[in-house]
């Protein structure tokens, strides 16, 4: 049976404990058995909130030799430590993980297949307003609905955003990138100080587009405010109005079901920046290639 683990925050030291009750002490059959052993039968997730959580849900529904296994629901922070250490030595870590992410730039990481896209294929990031905005602020939404760009020019600012403060990573890439930021404001009027919110979400990526979403309106004229939420609080702001726009939901698998509920209240401008791809991650060093390698845990 499949089981989950919410919210639980294992601190690093039971983790490392774990992993030395869990040696290789000759106990198990073969090394593939205990590489998963090891593990704990574990996958190391993130957020419960956050709609790779949903998809890896999924993916425990529709596998069944991921029977036993467990998602181990924490935060991307400490994901991002647990793999670390992992790294550090060579130890088997499968993560809930995502590209764009400065982690492959820094790992040598591979994403495991996903015969049964659980995962979705390639997903494109979308460009949302309320309905209503183009009505309201014609300008804005032409430039919000011009965005688009490329999974290397997010990785940029992720990555630099990891020596130096976010805005600054925010502003290189802006100041690099005048052309393309032209092609989003040409031929629309600047404004005069009206005031737009949007809404974003607390992973670095999204923190990446809404700095210069934030960036290009400013300097268009405009007043932005930013406010960063569950992707749930997100899609319900947009629906109740309460928010005018996003560029950071992830189509059409990770936040699909928010899709689904809210949609039909919203306005989708579309993809501003294509082939995002979300799944179990591992190191390269890991000799497992697709989801369907792991052995169930009966
Ligand atoms: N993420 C990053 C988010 C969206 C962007 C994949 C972790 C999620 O909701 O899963």
């Amino acid at each position: 049976m499949k089981k989950f683990t919410p919210l639980k925050l294992v601190s690093l030291a039971s983790v490392s404990l774990l992993i030395a009750a869990c040696g290789t002490d000759g106990s198990t059959d073969s090394e593939d058995t205990t590489m998963f052993e090891q593990m704990d039968y574990t996958i190391t997730g993130i957020e419960p909130g956050s709609g790779i959580t949903e998809s890896a849900r999924r993916a425990f529904d529709e596998y069944d030799n991921l029977s036993g296994w467990e998602l181990q629901e924490s935060s991307t922070g400490g994901m991002m430590v647990e793999l670390q250490q992992a790294i550090e030595n060579e130890e088997p870590i499968i993560i809930t993980g995502w590209q764009p992410h400065h982690i492959f730039e820094i790992y040598d990481l591979k994403i495991l297949e996903d015969p049964k896209q659980a995962f979705g294929a390639a997903e494109n990031i979308h460009t949302m307003t309320r309905i209503g905005l183009e009505e309201d602020m014609p300008d804005a939404t032409a430039i919000l609905d011009n965005f688009a760009w490329e999974i290397e020019d997010m990785q940029q600012i992720v990555l630099e955003a990891q020596e130096i403060p976010f805005e600054e990573a925010a502003q290189n890439w802006y100041d690099d990138n005048q052309d393309l930021v032209n092609e989003w404001t040409d031929g629309v009027p600047e404004s005069d100080g009206q005031e737009i919110d949007l809404v974003s979400m607390p992973w670095d990526t999204e923190r990446a587009s809404a700095s210069v979403m934030t960036l290009v309106l400013e300097n268009h004229g405009f007043d932005v405010n930013v406010t960063s939420v569950d992707p749930s609080i997100l899609f319900q702001a947009l629906a109740q109005g309460e928010a005018d726009a996003t560029v950071t939901p992830w189509l059409p698998t990770t936040h699909g079901a928010f899709m689904e509920e809210y949609g039909d209240d919203l306005v989708d401008l579309g993809p501003n920046l294509p082939g995002a791809v979300s799944g179990f991650v591992v190191p390269a060093y890991m000799d497992i290639d697709s989801i369907e390698d792991l052995p169930a845990n009966d």
